[in-house]
């Protein structure tokens, strides 16, 4: 309810009114929002109110508009912690979703001075190049380029990196993956991104670089990822 006495601003009351709708799963992802008049009329309040609501909902990530349509709810973002190292294989079956991978590129490449640098080895030897566009339940969510050491890690095969790249490497080689640096971005998709992604060109992304090492230091990997930046939140505990 709105309580029009409350010093609580009435935009923020419908904010929170809407947002506890979408919560308890009264309105679903991809369900449209009742017009700003409807919400004028029912409440009693201005059109000028609700489109200020709606606004800041739109921008926090919890409505989008369709020209001409109306108001919807989008999917809910996924919220993931940063403080453990898993695979997207393990994120996704810890949420009960289905992992999958549209491989995109696997080849050996020589190393480029730059991903030598960064998988500590000697320019040109070999690498695995491996472009993976990486589901939840068949929606994709990041594009991913992974670069590995192809002395290091051997005999990768399609089917393996169709699957998990992190069960493959700690179950069959039986190497430690021991800790990781990641770094975050915001950006923009470009034309390719978009098209991997099923987003508009210019809509926001996270840019995510991982370096990830085996318990003696050895670098194992360095990934580029392209995360949908309408879908993926990221959280970390803090300690004081
Ligand atoms: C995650 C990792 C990536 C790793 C992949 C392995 C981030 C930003 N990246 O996507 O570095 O290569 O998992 O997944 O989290 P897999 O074992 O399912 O192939």
């Amino acid at each position: 309810m709105i309580d029009k006495n409350s010093p609580i601003p009435i935009y923020y009351q419908l904010e929170e009114l809407i947002k506890g709708l979408i919560e308890k799963g009264e309105l679903k992802p991809g369900d449209s929002l009742p017009s700003e008049r409807e919400y004028a009329e029912k409440y009693q309040i201005s059109r000028m109110t609700v489109r200020q609501a709606f606004s800041k909902l739109v921008n926090d990530g919890y409505l989008y508009r369709l020209q001409g349509k109306g108001t919807f709810i989008s999917d809910r973002k996924i919220e993931q912690p940063l403080q453990g190292l898993t695979s997207f294989t393990e994120d996704m079956q810890k949420r009960g979703m289905k992992p999958g991978s549209q491989l995109l590129d696997f080849k050996i490449i020589a190393a480029s001075l730059q991903i030598a640098s960064q998988l500590n080895i000697q320019e040109n030897e070999p690498v695995y190049e491996i472009k993976r566009i990486r589901l939840a339940d068949d929606v994709p969510m990041a594009f991913e380029s992974t670069y590995i050491s192809a002395n290091l890690i051997k005999g990768l095969t399609i089917d393996i990196v169709h699957k998990s790249l992190y069960s493959y490497i700690e179950e069959q080689l039986h190497l430690r993956i021991d800790h990781a640096t990641q770094i975050i971005e915001s950006s923009i998709a470009n034309q390719l991104e978009a098209q991997y992604l099923n987003i508009k060109n210019g809509a926001p992304i996270l840019l995510i670089q991982r370096n990830t090492f085996l318990q003696d230091g050895t670098p194992v990997e360095l990934v580029k990822s392209s995360y949908r930046a309408d879908r993926y939140k990221f959280m970390i505990h803090m300690k004081r």
